[in-house]
């Protein structure tokens, strides 16, 4: 019996495990069951150390600004999704060597049982690493779990097959044909069961191998794909669903509360209202919880009297809605960063449904779970001071979308995203405090927004005269949680701070668009932007990274005009 080397294992686990996952992605898209890679990848993400995560996220975050690669928010998904399939390959690579050097020296017959037994335990790892993550498959529980061993029991059997057969064959260029036909055309009897031998050698057969395994995987791409544009998935159909039985409120498009603002953005400033699809979406998923609009429900529990099972009718039905402007941003958005937006937030306050609960005098923090496994606490002492705290289930009048958090997420005033969680499932009072997923992972505690001012635009093409001067509009934002912005100034090639005009904002939770027009010099020039907060706080203009409280920081732009 002939040795097969590891590095042939490596090879043959790299070729294995392509189709493998071709026929992962057929099955999710086709019968909702999990595509194991992806979930393989949020494990990961929700177990290594923060601080590795954070870095991660920090580089990636720094990379795509950078390099100019498009949206943050969706290069960065896409990026984690090619890395969960590069992840899953290095698994089979590394499967394909450990099974080649453990079947070394086994008998030829034992090889695909011994692969099989291997894949079996490399399933039981994946299904309950899938068990414990998978968010978006709909198939039953144990319909997965069968299905992700099944498909694992046969890689690993391949395995087996494929070195066995390997065994068997000679070295490339080394079968002659001659022989080998004289021997197919003439078996022994005793030979016929255990010796097959074809007039191909060891290359040959890699190569039909490698392209067998190309041809399931584009069948298996090919079909997920078409699966995916022609069927609905059940979270489309989820949103439908919802769609259809929510009075669609006029969209807040329409009709802004400042319609009759004086000043105009400079030419070039971003949009003052996010469009829902072009807001950026941050969370610790490949792809967002699928939740099923008709089972959901909202259960409050812990130290209450009157626990509360509301579904997403009682939510918007039993208690009065509350419209709210909000700028949200995510802590990890760097100063000058797109990982900010600006929509109209429709929900019920959560003073409006804590009467309800009966709350034991022990009570004094809810803590607020979501169907991804991400968690946040909130002090109770907070939520009866403010009443703009709420659970939302509509953006820009409708309902939320399957990436923003449907069916339901919460609003809470001058905090970072990482504070709010969507997709709730559970809000459970309770006497202490607990640390809440990023904080427990390094990040700050409190998350208050930090004041923040950006220059969108230095609108050379708009330049224009006015009493013999001529004057170049520059604009952008500033925006500090919910203190609000008092000032804006700019400052050219680092001379004095000029104060710019201020728009009036959306409400007093979002930013505030500010435009200056600058006596036009011709030539090179830098721009610099600073704001002061609702109370006349200057912005923190140190520069420092996100990690672990918000950037702060002067935002720059070059113009040359
Ligand atoms: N369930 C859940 N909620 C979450 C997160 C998450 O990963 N899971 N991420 C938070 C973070 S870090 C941010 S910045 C905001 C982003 O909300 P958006 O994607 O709607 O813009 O969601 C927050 N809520
Ligand atoms: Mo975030």
């Amino acid at each position: 019996m002939k040795q097969i080397g590891l590095r042939m294992g490596l090879l043959v686990g790299a070729l294995l495990i392509v189709p493998v996952m071709a026929v992962f992605f057929v099955a999710d898209r086709l019968a909702g069951l999990p595509f194991v890679p992806f979930d393989l990848f949020d494990w990961l993400a929700r177990t290594l150390p923060g601080g590795l995560i954070t870095l991660g996220i920090d580089a990636m975050v720094s990379l795509i600004g950078g390099l100019g690669l498009g949206d943050t928010a969706s290069t960065a998904k896409l990026l984690e999704q090619l890395g969960a399939l590069g992840l899953f390959l290095l698994v089979g690579v590394a499967g394909g060597g450990i099974a080649f050097t453990l079947l070394q020296g086994r008998e030829d017959r034992q090889r695909v049982l011994f692969g099989a037994a291997l894949g079996g335990l490399v399933g039981l790892l994946m299904l309950v690493i899938s068990a414990a993550v998978n968010v978006t498959a709909s198939a039953a529980p144990v319909v997965q779990a069968v299905w992700i061993l099944l498909v694992l029991v046969g890689w690993g059997a391949a395995l087996g097959w494929v070195n066995a057969r390997f065994a068997r064959l000679p070295e490339a260029g080394a079968a002659r044909p001659g022989e080998a036909a004289a021997r197919i055309e003439a078996p022994t009897a005793a030979e016929r069961p255990s010796v097959t031998v074809e007039p191909i050698d060891r290359r040959q057969f890699l190569v039909r191998v490698g392209s067998a395994s190309a041809l399931i995987t584009v069948a298996g791409a090919g079909l997920g794909a078409l699966a995916a544009t022609a069927t609905q998935g059940p979270q489309e159909a989820a949103l439908s669903e919802a769609l259809e039985d929510t009075p669609s409120p006029p969209r807040a498009t329409a009709a802004l509360p400042n319609a009759d603002a004086a000043l105009q953005p400079a030419p070039g400033t971003r949009p003052e209202y996010t469009p829902v699809e072009d807001h950026y979406r941050i969370d610790i998923n490949l792809r967002p919880p699928a939740v099923d609009a008709e089972e959901w429900t909202l259960a409050i529990t812990g130290l209450v009297d009157n626990p509360l099972t509301l579904t997403l009718d009682d939510i918007r039905n039993n208690y009065e809605p509350m419209d709210q402007y909000v700028t949200l941003s995510c802590i990890s958005n760097q100063i000058g960063g797109d990982l900010i937006g600006t929509t109209r937030w429709t929900g019920v306050s959560l003073q409006q449904i804590l009467p309800q609960l009966g709350l034991q005098a022990d009570a004094e923090y809810l803590k607020i779970s979501s169907a991804d496994g991400f968690y946040e606490t909130l002090w109770l002492g907070l939520v009866d001071a403010d009443e703009r705290i709420m659970l939302c289930y509509a953006w820009d009048g409708r309902p939320l979308t399957v990436d923003h958090g449907f069916p339901l997420r919460i609003y809470i005033p001058d905090r970072y995203g990482m504070k709010q969680p969507k997709w709730i499932t559970t809000i459970e009072v309770m006497e202490h405090d607990e640390e809440g997923y990023w904080v427990r992972r390094g990040w700050d505690e409190v998350a208050r927004m930090k004041a923040t001012s950006v220059i969108d635009t230095v609108a050379t093409d708009a330049v224009y005269e006015e009493n013999g001067q001529m004057f170049v509009p520059v604009g952008g934002i500033a925006h500090a949680g919910a203190r609000g912005i008092s000032r804006v100034e700019v400052s050219v090639d680092d001379g004095e701070w000029q104060q710019a005009q201020l728009r009036t904002p959306l409400s007093d939770l979002t930013w505030v668009i500010w435009r200056y027009d600058w006596p036009f010099e011709e030539g090179a020039h830098t721009f610099a932007v600073r704001c002061y907060d609702g109370d006349g706080t200057l912005q923190i203009t140190e520069r420092h990274p996100p990690h672990p409280s918000g950037a702060t920081g002067i935002h720059t732009r070059r113009a040359t005009l």
